[in-house]
């Protein structure tokens, strides 16, 4: 055949100038570039994860030593709040591979048949995961089937300690009155106070605050939490629930209502900034949420078996250790706490001990009619109508 072939040729080539052999060739030489090129970018559109997860919540070399040992490429983009998430999900289609959803969010997603069954057999890392974190997370994915702990941590105050001491002799930085007490929160409000824009974080701080459950499901608490907001609400400067870690960090503003981890790393940045700026965090007295960020892959995924190499490779110990001493955050990963930095695993507000517990509580998914009373609230809080 390959005979026949090259007769074949050499007869029509005894018809071809030179000129035109050589642009046949070159032809011939650029379409199989092409053809090259478009199966590379079809082998590298193969070897592709696709992660949506939250904003300052990882150590970037880990994506680039999983893409080191695995080929994979990761596309990574971030967000900073799980109505965008939920909203994108419901749409569908989104072409994520994992996406990193709260455990309230996370419990009604999976009922909307948002995700697909988690495979254990491609989890072989699954042996590192700390029982008591999934225990608790069953409750909102029972049987932990679609999903797997990321990071878990609570929501409270972080403030400029200098700045505050400056506007408020002996200031309650241990108590919500910081930011919903009037008195307090007025004389911050030139220093700048920033709210979390996520009405399921600062309504339940609000509630705990008067003294009620903050994980209550009765509408009039819920109203009297959102009479309470509306009182200081002139006093905040902005509703935003990334960019407080930079504005700690550089002494822009005094307090802002926001997550654990990342009013640590403000924490850090400020002192390695050397500039005079102390940013503390705590857990108010009267009782905050702890919450659960849960690694989880829709049903439409592009590439499941990615994504499971992928969060595989997150419940590696050494690997989620080295992301924890990065984002100030604890995991859910039992056989990772011996890589961790011994100040981290010791420090209350990242490993809460017993007695740090016993302020937490978890807030359960609103049901529609609640959760439309919340959102109503919020938006009212947010827009004045
Ligand atoms: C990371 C924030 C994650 C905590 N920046 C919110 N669940």
């Amino acid at each position: 055949m390959a005979v026949t072939y090259c007769k074949i040729s050499v007869a029509f080539a005894a018809f071809l100038t030179v000129e035109a052999i050589m642009t046949i060739s070159k032809f011939a030489a650029t379409l199989s570039g092409v053809m090259t090129a478009a199966f590379v970018a079809f082998a590298a559109q193969a070897e592709e994860v696709r992660v949506y997860n939250w904003s300052d919540y990882i150590d970037e070399e880990i994506l680039k030593d999983f893409e080191k040992e695995t080929g994979i490429k990761v596309v990574y983009d971030v967000f900073d709040s799980n109505e965008i998430l939920e909203t994108k999900l419901l749409a569908g289609k989104t072409g994520y591979d994992i996406v990193v959803p709260s455990h309230a969010f996370l419990s009604r997603q999976i009922k909307a048949g948002i995700f697909q069954k988690l495979d254990m057999a491609q989890l072989p890392n699954a042996k590192n995961i700390w029982k008591d974190v999934a225990d608790r997370v069953a409750r909102f994915d029972p049987g932990n089937e679609f999903s797997v702990n990321y990071m878990w941590g609570s929501t409270g105050l972080g403030y400029v300690k200098e700045k505050v001491a400056e506007r408020i002799e002996n200031p309650p930085t241990n108590s919500w009155s910081l930011v919903f007490d009037p008195k307090y929160a007025k004389k911050l409000q030139d220093c700048g106070i920033y709210w979390l824009d996520a009405p399921t974080e600062v309504m339940p701080a609000a509630l705990a605050y008067l003294g009620k459950d903050g994980n209550s499901r009765s509408a009039d608490d819920m109203k009297e939490a959102a009479a309470l907001l509306e009182k200081v609400r002139p006093f905040v400067r902005k509703f935003h629930s990334s960019e407080y870690i930079s504005a700690l960090a550089n002494g822009e503003i005094c307090v802002a209502i926001g997550w654990s981890g990342d009013v640590l790393q403000a924490r850090d940045r400020a002192s390695e900034a050397k500039k005079g700026v102390t940013v503390e965090y705590s857990i108010p007295k009267e009782g905050t949420q702890m919450w659960f960020d849960q690694l989880a892959i829709p049903a439409d995924a592009p590439n499941p078996k990615a994504a499971h190499k992928f969060i595989n490779y997150l419940l590696e110990a050494k690997v989620i250790a080295k992301a924890t001493n990065y984002v100030n955050y604890a995991n859910g990963n039992l056989a990772s706490q011996e890589f961790i930095d011994p100040e981290v695993l010791a420090d209350t507000a990242i490993y809460p001990d017993a007695e740090t517990v016993k302020n937490l509580f978890v807030v359960d998914t609103y049901a529609p009619k609640l959760q439309r009373v919340v959102t109503r609230a919020w938006t009212r809080l947010k827009t004045g109508q």
